[in-house]
C-alpha cells in the first residue's frame, strides 16, 4: 500500500475533521475512533462529524472520540477554514449527507481512505486499498507504519470494525493480514467474545419481532437462486423495531445452499427507502448497485431506491437472470 501521501497529509495540517458514510456502521465508527485517537496522540486537533447517528449497539466502545451528528450550520468551527477532511469508509461524496454541503466546500483540502468498489471522487488525495477487509485495516497498517502506538481503546475500535465489516472473519476479503491484525489486536487485551457479544447478541425483542415480520415476507425467484424480504415502516412502527437492527436479516437466506443472491428492500421510519443486497461466488451485486448511484462490494452492495420496491424488484431480478440460465 501508498502511504507517502497520506502520512504527508497528516504531517502537513494540524485540525482534523473525520467523517464516513450516511448511516454509519461498525467500520466507518471503529475507524473514526481508532483515527481520532491516533492523530489526537500526535497533537493534532481533531473532531468527528457524521450524517447520522451511531446506532446504539456500538456504544459499548468507551472512547474520548465523539462521533457529532452534524444538523444544523451552527456546530461548524468558526474557523472551518483551517480545516481538513478524511473521509472514512467511502469514496462516493454522494454518501456522506449533509457533510458535503456544510463541511466539505469549506475545508482546506479533503482525504479519502476507503476499501469499496466504486469509482472514487479524487477532490483531493486517495487512499483505497479495495482488497482490504475494513476500512480499519487500512488504518492499522497505516499506523504501523507511522510507529503510531495502538492502545487498547484503539485495539477495541479497530477490532470492533474488522469483526463488523468481515462478519467475523468470514466475508470473502478476509486475509491472513486481517488475522495477523486481529491477532495483535487481541493480544493487547482486546476480548473477542465481548466485543462479538456486543455487535450480535444484543439486538432488542421488538428487533426480534421485527425480523419474524420480515422472514415472512421472503420471496423465491429464479429457481430458488434469488431470496427478496422486504421491511416496510409499518413493520418498523407495529414491532417497535429499530431500523438499525435489521441490518442482519439479510444474511438469513444465504444459509441456504440454493440461495445464491439475497435483496432486502427496507424502508426507514421515514419512508426512505434502500435495497441491499449480498451474493455467494461469482455474482457482481456491486456493479447492479452502481448503476442505480450505489456502490459497495463485489458480494455486499446496495443503493437507495427512487422507484417502487415492486418496480426495482422486477429489473433486479430481469439483471440477475444472466447468472442462472436454467431458472
Ligand atoms: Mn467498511
Amino acid at each position: 500500500m501508498e502511504f507517502g501521501p497520506i502520512i504527508d497529509f497528516i504531517n502537513e495540517h494540524n485540525r482534523f475533521i473525520l467523517t464516513a458514510h450516511e448511516t454509519p456502521d461498525g467500520d466507518a465508527l471503529g475507524s473514526e475512533y481508532a483515527l481520532f485517537l491516533a492523530l489526537s496522540k500526535l497533537g493534532k486537533k481533531v473532531k468527528i462529524f457524521n450524517a447520522d447517528p451511531a446506532p446504539e449497539k456500538f456504544s459499548f466502545i468507551k472512547t474520548a472520540a465523539k462521533a457529532v451528528v452534524l444538523k444544523d450550520p451552527e456546530q461548524v468551527p468558526k474557523d472551518i477554514d483551517q480545516y481538513v477532511l478524511i473521509v472514512l469508509d467511502v469514496s462516493d461524496l454522494n454518501n456522506i449527507g449533509q457533510i458535503a454541503d456544510l463541511i466539505l466546500p469549506r475545508v482546506k483540502t479533503c482525504f479519502i481512505i476507503d476499501h469499496h468498489e466504486n469509482d472514487s471522487d479524487t477532490l483531493g488525495g486517495n487512499l483505497i486499498q479495495k482488497s482490504a477487509s475494513s476500512t480499519a485495516e487500512i488504518l492499522y497498517l497505516l499506523f504501523r507504519e507511522m510507529e503510531i502506538e495502538v492502545d487498547l481503546e484503539m485495539a477495541q475500535s479497530l477490532y470492533m470494525a474488522i469483526v463488523f465489516d468481515t462478519g467475523s472473519f468470514i466475508y470473502p476479503k478476509t486475509t491472513a493480514i486481517t488475522f495477523e491484525i486481529a491477532r495483535d489486536l487481541v493480544t493487547k487485551g482486546v476480548n473477542p467474545n465481548f466485543i462479538y457479544a456486543n455487535i450480535y447478541e444484543s439486538n432488542s425483542i421488538s428487533s426480534l419481532l421485527l425480523f419474524s415480520n420480515v422472514l415472512a415476507t421472503l420471496e423465491l425467484k429464479l429457481d430458488n437462486h434469488v431470496a427478496i424480504q422486504t421491511m416496510t415502516k409499518e413493520m418498523i412502527i407495529a414491532t417497535n423495531g429499530k431500523y438499525e437492527e435489521a441490518d442482519q436479516i439479510i444474511n438469513t437466506p444465504l444459509k441456504s445452499e440454493e440461495i445464491r443472491v439475497s435483496i432486502f428492500f427496507k424502508e426507514n421510519p421515514a419512508g426512505m427507502k434502500r435495497c441491499s443486497m449480498r451474493s455467494k461466488g461469482n455474482i457482481n451485486v456491486a456493479e447492479i448497485a452502481q448503476s442505480y448511484g450505489g456502490g459497495g462490494h463485489k458480494t455486499a452492495a446496495g443503493f437507495k431506491c427512487r422507484d417502487s420496491f415492486e418496480q426495482t424488484k422486477i429489473e433486479l431480478l430481469e439483471r440477475l437472470k444472466i447468472y442462472f440460465p436454467k431458472a
